[in-house]
């Protein structure tokens, strides 16, 4: 027994690298939102997750090691839509990866750039991770092709949107999906903690990738497709008439406030089957 036992765990270290490129790419993949989804379907389509969100391919070893952050407040039916889709899209990867799902606590208005910051340090707590995507909630890739690994730049991966038409909105933008290694986002003080509300906060995430010296990488538009799940504008998360104001200031304000300064408490961590939740209580505006 104790030799069988011995050759069992040397033939897990042993397991071959996966390959460069995952036989299990599909290509484009047909988004609908069945109504009757519950999470429970969700859990049963996805057996090989493991507690907290975890996943490693069964077979072989990943080659990369991705974690999700998803910034969430109220949007649990939005939640698991992306679920329902996003698990079995990283497992078509072949990746290692991870869900984050940072939940802010309380009615105060809501700020996502600071709750990335949180999922930055969490996530990190808790693995090597080679690689974070920032994820909005309410997108739902389109496109297994565009894979879910970091760049030798910042990536903004939500690059063709249904609601923008399947193309950029305009040049400079970064906002819905973006990936970077843990060095890009130090690189930039990480994302602004005093964006509160709707907007903004995306252009200023972009102009810091530039002001920490790097370039944005993107998919190609035949891949970088998104589905957007149609909502009306959140309660609490009102347009922030200060973004215009905040972002003339990004050059001046980036090294002062990010990753450096950014203050929050753990509220809870659980680790539920599909994702770990991490509610926090990240305070408000100053
Ligand atoms: C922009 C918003 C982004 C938003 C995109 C797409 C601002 C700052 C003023 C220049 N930027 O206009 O935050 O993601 O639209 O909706 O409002």
């Amino acid at each position: 027994a104790n030799l069988s036992l011995l050759g069992s765990a040397l033939n897990k270290e042993d397991m071959p690298y996966c390959p460069k490129q995952s036989p299990l790419i599909g290509g484009p993949i047909r988004v609908t939102f069945p109504s009757g989804l519950t999470f429970a379907e969700v859990e049963r389509k996805n057996p090989l997750v493991v507690r907290g969100g975890r996943y490693r391919p069964p077979n072989c070893e990943a080659r990369h090691r991705t974690a999700i952050i998803i910034p969430h407040r109220n949007r649990e039916h939005h939640l698991k839509f992306l679920l329902y889709y996003l698990h079995p899209f990283l497992q078509r990867q072949q990746l290692n990866y991870g869900i984050y799902i940072i939940h802010q606590a309380g009615n105060y208005t809501f700020n996502r750039a600071k709750l990335m910051n949180v999922g930055f340090r969490e996530a990190m707590r808790e693995e090597d991770w080679d690689c974070l995507f920032f994820h909005d909630v309410d997108l739902i890739p389109e496109d297994d092709r565009n894979t879910y690994i970091c760049d030798a730049h910042p990536k903004h991966a939500a690059i063709a949107m249904d609601k923008f038409g399947y193309k950029l909105p305009y040049k400079m933008y970064f906002g819905g999906v973006s990936a970077l290694t843990p060095v890009q986002y130090l690189k930039m003080n990480g994302f602004p903690n005093n964006y509160w509300g709707w907007g903004g906060e995306d252009d200023d995430i972009g102009v810091r990738v530039s002001l920490g010296g790097m370039l944005i990488s993107r998919p190609s538009l035949k891949v970088g497709r998104y589905k957007m799940i149609k909502h009306k504008h959140d309660k609490g998360n009102e347009v922030n008439p200060k973004r215009f104001n905040m972002l003339a200031k990004t050059r001046h304000t980036w090294k002062e406030d990010g990753m450096n300064t950014v203050e929050y408490e753990i509220v809870s961590r659980d680790y539920q089957p599909l994702y770990t939740n991490i509610t926090v209580n990240i305070g408000t505006e100053a």
